[in-house]
């Protein structure tokens, strides 16, 4: 009879494509010896918590669980059905571990105190962003940073454990629930992204240690609003004209980001008239996406500061979001501090 050995996948064995997300999260964790495995819990619980927001979401236009709920939330917009069910159930999978003590949500005016005084993290969350394309079957994503809280176990927990800047995140990432979910993450030694195969119900690594282009030819901004622009965001915008970039702007941050991280690009969302200090929210959309773009070796500002150094003074704090690689950031900045900040009248 004859023997022969198995020949193991040479491709970087341990990290190799197609490794699932569970085996990965405890491949990374024994790399850290002292670890407790409550952040691989944690990242275990989300990406529970999103399969079943992808099978909802799957089935929006099937169950009629798309439109409007006939709320508004804490910002003013109108909350969809699946907002709500995405929040829910991101809510249950963070509450039930035990490794969280508090929750900052989109869809909830208060910080969520889960009265768990011995859970080492704060999470912030967007469970469901880009929501006004749910109805018309667009690409729509979540959002989630993570954060050890600074004051000791078993006290309550205080403003310092919510409030604290991009830079002191533990992890961070986003699920696209787009022509194939993707879950996307960082813990701040690179960025891996796993790929959702629907018939095994589980995540596959399929794009490891993600790499932003320096340089790319996409920009991303809402150009219906350039009479709200300050001067200096046009001459940017007729910069990129002038180098023939593509203009593409879904509309869905999570899938403007995720398009030109892999294939180079900006995304803006500049301070307008409406918005004074920008629309998006500094601790459940701009810090994540600051933090895993910066570990992919792209860039994210407000046009003054690294997003990762702004402090947070409020909870549903916006800010002006520019982000993308490195290069067309930095003429960006380059253009923009030319012009002093004037809005048109
Ligand atoms: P939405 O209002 O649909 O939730 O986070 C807010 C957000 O979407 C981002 O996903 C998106 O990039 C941006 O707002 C779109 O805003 P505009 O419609 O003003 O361009």
């Amino acid at each position: 009879m004859k023997i022969s050995p198995y020949q193991p996948d040479q491709s970087g064995m341990a990290y190799s494509v197609g490794t699932t997300l569970d085996r990965f999260i405890n491949l990374k964790q024994n790399d850290f010896p002292f670890a407790s495995g409550e952040l691989s819990q944690l990242l275990r619980d989300i990406a529970l918590a999103a399969k079943i927001v992808n099978r909802e979401t799957n089935r929006a236009g099937l169950a009629n669980i798309g439109g409007a709920f006939g709320q508004t939330n804490v910002q003013g917009e109108e909350q969809q059905k699946l907002d709500v069910i995405a929040n829910i159930r991101f809510m249950r999978a963070l509450s039930k571990g035990g490794e969280v003590c508090a929750i900052v949500s989109e869809e909830e005016d208060a910080v969520i105190d889960l009265q768990n005084n011995s859970g080492k993290y704060v999470v912030a969350i967007d469970p469901l962003d880009g929501s006004s394309n749910i109805d018309v079957n667009i690409s729509i994503g979540t959002i989630f940073s993570i954060y050890r809280r600074k004051t000791p176990l078993g006290q309550p927990i205080q403003s310092e454990d919510i409030m604290q800047p991009g830079k002191d995140q533990v992890a961070a990432g986003y699920v696209l629930y787009g022509s194939s979910t993707m879950l996307v993450y960082t813990t701040g030694f690179g960025v891996n992204g796993f790929t959702y195969e629907n018939s095994l119900g589980e995540f596959f690594l399929s794009h490891p240690n993600i790499q932003a282009p320096k340089k790319g030819g996409i920009y991303s901004i809402n150009e219906g609003l350039q009479n709200e622009w300050e001067q200096s965001v046009k001459n940017y915008v007729d910069h990129c004209k002038d180098q023939r970039y593509a203009a593409r702007y879904i509309g869905s941050l999570v899938a403007d980001f995720h398009r030109n991280l892999l294939k180079g690009g900006i995304y803006i969302y500049p301070a307008t008239t409406k918005n004074p200090s920008g629309k998006l929210r500094l601790l459940y959309e701009a810090n994540a996406l600051a933090f895993i773009a910066e570990q992919a070796g792209a860039v994210a500002t407000n046009g003054q500061k690294s997003i990762l150094d702004l402090s947070p003074n409020i909870l549903h704090q916006r800010t002006p979001l520019i982000i993308g690689s490195e290069r067309m950031v930095e003429d960006y900045l380059k253009i923009t501090k030319q012009e002093e900040p004037s809005y048109p009248s």
